[in-house]
Order: C-alpha cells, then sequence, then structure tokens
C-alpha cells in the first residue's frame, strides 16, 4: 500500500568525525554551568556552545526573558517558543570538532521551563498545548543525538545566592521558591526519573562547592564526560 505519509526527515545530519560526542550540560539556574563549558572550552578538539541568552533578551529589540520574568501567564510562551527555536539551531549546526558540549538543551526547556511555567499555574492550557505540540512534532520528526547529560546538582539555596552575587536585571524578581521547583523539576527527571525521557545517560557531578574545587571534579571526570559516546 502506497504511503502517502510525506517524509518529514528535512535535517540528515551526516557524522563529520568518526566519533562524535555530543555532551549537554544540566543544572538550575546558576547552577555553575558557564563555567563548567569555560572550563573544557581550553581542551583541544572540543566546539563549546554557550546558552543562547544573548538571543532571549534581545530578539529584533525584544526582551523575551525579562517580559516572561515580568508576566510569566502573558509571555511564557512566547519566551519558550523562541528558547525552543534556539535550542533545536544549536542542536542541528554543523558540528566542528570531535566532542560538542553545550548548555542545556530542547529536552529540559520542554521538561523543566514549560512543565514548570504549567504546573506552577502560570501558563494557560492551551500555550502548554500549543508548546507541547510542536516539541512532540520536533522530536518525532527531526533526530537530535545526545551521547551524554552532565547533571550540575546543587542545591536551591545555593543558587539563590549565586543568583544574587551575579545579579543579572531580569533575575532579580526571581525568588527560592521558583528555583526550589526548578530543582525538583530536574532531580525528578534525571535522578528520580519518574517524569520525562532520558535521551541519554547521565553523569552527575555535585555543584554546590567553591570554584576552586569544582575545577578539580571537572579534571578527575574529563574522561568520562569526554569519552561519552566511544
Ligand atoms: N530560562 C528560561 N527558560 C528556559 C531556559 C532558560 O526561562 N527554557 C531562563 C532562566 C535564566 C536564564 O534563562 O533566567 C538563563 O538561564 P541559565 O540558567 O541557563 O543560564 P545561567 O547563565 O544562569 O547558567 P549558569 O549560571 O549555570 O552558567
Amino acid at each position: 500500500e502506497e504511503n502517502l505519509t510525506p517524509n518529514f526527515n528535512i535535517y540528515i545530519i551526516q557524522p563529520k568525525f568518526s566519533h562524535e560526542n555530543r555532551i549537554c550540560i544540566e543544572g538550575n539556574i546558576a547552577s555553575g554551568k558557564t563555567t563548567c563549558l569555560e572550563y573544557f572550552s581550553k581542551t583541544s578538539n572540543i566546539e563549546v556552545l554557550t546558552e543562547p541568552v544573548s538571543k532571549w533578551r534581545n530578539v529584533r529589540g525584544h526582551n523575551p526573558l525579562a517580559l516572561m520574568y515580568q508576566d510569566p501567564a502573558r509571555w511564557g510562551i512566547t519566551l519558550q517558543t523562541y528558547v525552543q527555536l534556539t535550542m533545536l539551531d544549536r542542536h542541528l549546526s554543523t558540528i566542528s570538532a570531535p566532542v560538542r558540549m553545550m548548555e542545556r538543551s530542547i529536552f529540559s526547556a520542554k521538561y523543566i521551563f514549560v512543565e514548570n511555567l504549567f504546573k506552577s499555574g502560570k501558563m494557560p492550557e492551551v500555550d502548554y498545548a500549543v508548546l507541547t505540540e510542536w516539541f512532540d512534532w520536533i522530536i518525532t520528526n527531526i533526530s537530535i543525538p545526545v551521547d551524554l547529560i552532565v547533571y550540575l546538582q546543587t542545591s536551591p539555596q545555593t543558587c539563590h545566592e549565586r543568583l544574587k552575587q551575579r545579579c543579572r536585571e531580569e533575575e532579580k524578581v526571581i525568588p527560592l521558591e521558583y528555583l526550589e521547583s526548578i530543582h525538583q523539576l530536574y532531580e525528578d527527571w534525571l535522578i528520580n526519573r519518574t517524569s520525562s525521557p532520558l535521551p541519554a545517560p547521565v553523569l552527575v557531578i555535585p555543584a554546590d562547592h567553591d570554584l576552586q574545587k569544582m575545577l578539580s571534579q571537572y579534571e578527575e571526570n574529563r574522561d568520562k564526560i569526554l569519552a561519552a559516546g566511544y
């Protein structure tokens, strides 16, 4: 029988290197993902993609990140639609080294941030439904390979302290409770494994420590991280 369904596999990812390791660094807001990425960016043969947060703060002169924090019920879908696009673009961009490390993923954007907005009653059900349809379409029709998730596991209190020190204008309104619910969603996804599917194996790195200790932990885990996918 003729198959009338169009073939939506529009992205054919050709491996460029004999092994390609795609590593996603995950963790709460201000858990130290950027520091981790910066540390490994000094290693040769690694391509590091930081989170496109500058785009979320400026799309054609608009700041959907700030709008989302000001009025999540109105602007949550606006930010999260754009986050989903920028994440997809990152995942699909041509890989330029045998190892690629990126900050967060299209998976945590949906399973953590969209889920949090909806569950906390800050996103209308219709917005959640539309975002979910988009996400489901993307992951069924487009291949998004991930070989390892590195979970920087923090306490919400530590993130709150770091957030206050960092002083990013948009984030001044984030209360501890917000970080607690993001934390719980991460734990249910990556540790308890009771919520959403895992796209890759998970390596957990305790991340409440000071910078020096964090850097030595990254060094200790270097081989485990970089050998992912082999
Ligand atoms: N954000 C969001 N929805 C997403 C992804 C991120 O609302 N799907 C928000 C949370 C933060 C901002 O975007 O306010 C930047 O997020 P990150 O925590 O990923 O970036 P950080 O710079 O905080 O990471 P780190 O401090 O760990 O380096």
